[in-house]
């Protein structure tokens, strides 16, 4: 059998001082490593030298890290990946900062990514790389001689060509890509866009099988949604943290409907958005007043990046006129937390939640829009609220979906979720349930790394 050889750039594999797999991704790859006798290479987080790698082996799974110098982390972690993909990828161009240097500490990043992981590699290992991060990597490994299967996931959105062609290096970023085997979305939508950049600029062909060719080279391009661990979350769901979680926000709501939302404190996440929309409900149902609160959880991230800074200020403000113009003496209509849960007691506060309200403006996948869902009880489940431009709403069609532009729209979900029966909250559910426990993540990763596996060993 073939190893696995991921590649990210951090890895949450577990280790001994983290001895739990970090998340949905972590436990779907950490089991598919130990079965392949595979490594997960990556960032440490850690800044300095970049010298050899640290490898550790804990519970059957090796990691391998390396340090990276300040200048790297700045240009291609703080810069490239986060000032310039990101927001590009997101269709936010006006965020997007485009910097030479960012790019050229990109690419050095990945080299470095290529000299340091090249020599630890088997010639039948099958490679796996993840992310805006390290588009490049694939190549460089080519360049090294590596012959592999080598495949690439994208986790989020793929942009339209016309807003990627502000990318003074798109051409080359694309052509990277041409050096994978196997390129995955996470929905057709995405799939599509780089269908279209590939035909319009760059003169390629769409063949049989999900075949794309441009001049010699033919690749496959996949669209392969992630999943949650569905089966860990609902096992989450019954566990006597989330069961305490829930008693203590059922105490706390008395008998009022609890909306909640979950996201990274991100632009992307639509988080004002959300805000606004709920600001309208409470304008347009004065009579709701005192029935309904929202609960915002929302650790920071990427703090060191101005954009983020910007919209933590502006969601505070927000949050704090919102309280100001409908908070009573006995009823705050806000909850806005900055911090991390542990993953019961996330499904704890789902599992209370009358709706789940998720308005990314754009957004590769969306896992926590899985996650309500499967944390739901079956006999009486919540709604969700789930912006249209999520990748999830491919698959969560019973959602109620809301363009999340537009806060009329937010607040009539609201309101509709609010009234909506039992029988029909129970029929929206259902389908939905159905797919996160059969489209979860060990669906997804095996569907990526069979289609891997197909591609015939060079001779
Ligand atoms: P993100 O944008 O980071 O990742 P998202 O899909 O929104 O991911 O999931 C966030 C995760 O963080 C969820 O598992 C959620 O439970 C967790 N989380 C959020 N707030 C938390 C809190 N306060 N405490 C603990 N956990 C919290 C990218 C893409 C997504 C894509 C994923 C996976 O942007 O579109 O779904 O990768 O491919």
């Amino acid at each position: 059998m073939s190893r696995l050889i991921v590649i990210s750039n951090r890895v949450s594999a577990p280790t001994a001082d983290q001895p739990g797999a970090q998340g949905g991704l972590a436990v779907a790859l950490t089991a598919a490593l130990r079965e392949a006798d595979g490594i997960w290479f990556g960032w440490s987080g850690d800044t300095g030298e970049t010298g050899e790698l640290k490898f550790e082996t804990y519970d059957g799974v090796t990691s391998a890290t390396i340090d990276l110098p300040e200048q790297d982390v700045e240009e291609y972690y703080d810069g490239y990946a986060n000032r310039t993909l990101w927001p590009l990828f997101h269709y936010r161009l006006g965020l997007t900062e485009f910097e030479r240097d960012f790019q050229g500490g990109y690419e050095r990043v990945n080299r470095v990514f290529g000299d340091v992981i090249g020599p630890h590699i088997q010639p039948d290992d099958l490679i796996w790389v993840h992310d805006y991060h390290m588009i490049p990597l694939g190549w460089v490994l080519r360049q090294r001689g590596l012959t592999n299967r080598i495949g690439f996931f994208l986790h989020i959105p793929w942009p339209p060509t016309r807003l990627l062609t502000a990318l003074p290096e798109h051409r080359r970023l694309v052509e990277a890509l041409f050096a994978y085997d196997v390129i995955g979305f996470q929905s057709d939508e995405w799939l599509e866009t780089f269908h279209d950049y590939v035909i319009s600029e760059m003169g390629g062909s769409i063949g049989k099988n999900e075949h794309i060719t441009v001049g010699g080279r033919t690749i496959r391009a996949i669209a392969c949604p992630i999943g949650i661990d569905a089966k860990e979350f609902v096992a989450s769901a019954g566990s006597s943290q989330a069961r305490t979680t829930h008693a203590r926000m059922v105490e706390s709501s008395i008998g009022r409907s609890l909306i909640v939302g979950v996201d990274r404190l991100d632009y992307s996440k639509g988080l004002e958005e959300h805000f606004n929309g709920y600001q309208r409900y409470l304008e347009t149902h004065p009579d709701a007043h005192s029935n309904v609160y929202l609960l915002q959880i929302a650790p920071p991230s990427r703090a060191q990046v101005q954009s983020y800074q910007d919209i933590r200020a502006q969601l505070d403000a927000l949050s704090g006129r919102i309280n100001g113009a409908f908070a009573d003496i006995d009823w705050v209509p806000l909850r806005y937390v900055n911090q991390g849960f542990s993953r019961d007691m996330l499904a704890g506060v789902y599992r209370a939640a009358r709706i789940g309200l998720v308005t990314p403006l754009r957004d590769g996948m969306n896992l926590v829009a899985k996650e309500y869902v499967a944390a739901q009880d079956p006999e009486d489940p919540g709604v969700l609220i789930l912006s249209q431009f999520a990748g999830a709403a491919a698959q969560l069609g019973n959602a109620l979906l809301v363009n999340p532009y537009s806060p009329d729209d937010i607040a009539d979900a609201i309101e509709r979720a609010l009234a909506m029966s039992r029988e029909e909250r129970i029929a929206r559910w259902r389908p939905m349930f159905e797919n996160v426990r059969d489209e979860d993540v060990i669906w997804w990763r095996k569907r990526f790394t069979k289609a891997l596996m197909a591609v015939p060993i060079p001779a």
